[in-house]
């Protein structure tokens, strides 16, 4: 019985009126939700090998679905920010969208060793930025700045290094015009999570922008850069020439 009052705690708790944190955490478990189920019920409409891009579209908004009702219920228990569980979220969630880039180019040569590459990077990035907003919040500085090296790895890969030139061996403009958004996701998308990075106390930008700032600001990132990269690539499959 205790097992289960723990349980329905977990995901149950009650928000509070005016507490707008928690609605945006409300927001983003419905948004991942509804995206999940669309996703993975197109997935049985798109043609072939667009059936695997789908699937991890689908799989990307799951798992942070399933992240946001236990974080949602996290902050209305405990009015403090779930981070474990956010970065637990991303270091499933980040090399999934980095199979996706791969899965799209693989028609054009793209070798597993480029998607461990990124994977690579993004593990940097993501056990970087945990370190600094957790156990060495004293230097979340120095830590920023190890995390922003994975990052920059993955920008260049996407901007300028292989993936980009595979993306230009293809002739579909369709494809290319999803993999320049996609990288644009990535650019602008992406940057919103150093601006909350710096939120924190001690951060650059501490006492610019208020603490409560730091997971309004990952919750909108979130939504968009996994609903809205799951749809650039949902509209790819769609549109796309095979
Ligand atoms: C779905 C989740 C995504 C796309 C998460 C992306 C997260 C980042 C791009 C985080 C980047 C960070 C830095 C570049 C420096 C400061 C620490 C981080 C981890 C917030």
């Amino acid at each position: 019985m205790d097992a289960l009052q723990n349980f329905s705690n977990l995901f149950l708790a009650t928000l509070k009126e005016g507490d707008y944190v928690g609605f945006t955490f409300f927001i983003g478990s419905m948004a991942m939700l509804a995206s999940t189920v669309f996703f993975f019920v197109q997935m049985t409409n798109v043609s072939g090998k667009w059936k695997d891009s789908l699937l991890i579209s689908g799989m990307i908004t799951g798992i942070a679905a399933v992240h946001y009702f236990y974080m949602r219920s996290f902050w209305a228990e405990n009015g403090t920010s779930p981070t474990s569980f956010r970065y637990i979220d991303w270091i499933l969630t980040v090399p999934l969208m980095c199979v996706e880039f791969y899965l799209i180019l693989k028609a054009f040569g793209a070798t597993v060793s480029l998607l461990w590459k990124m994977i690579g990077y993004s593990l940097l990035m993501l056990i970087a930025g945990y370190l600094g907003e957790t156990v060495y919040r004293d230097q979340s500085v120095l830590w920023g700045f190890i995390s922003t090296i994975g990052y920059v790895g993955i920008l260049y890969e996407v901007w300028l290094g292989s993936a980009k030139k595979l993306a230009g061996n293809s002739n579909d403009p369709a494809l290319q015009g999803a993999f320049k958004t996609l990288g644009w996701f990535v650019l602008v998308g992406w940057a919103i999570y150093p601006i909350g990075y710096m939120a924190i106390p001690g951060g650059w930008l501490d006492g610019v922008l208020p603490l409560e700032s730091l997971d309004i600001i990952y919750n909108i990132g979130d939504a968009v850069n996994k609903i809205g990269f799951g749809l650039v690539i949902y509209s790819l499959a769609v549109s796309s020439a095979k």
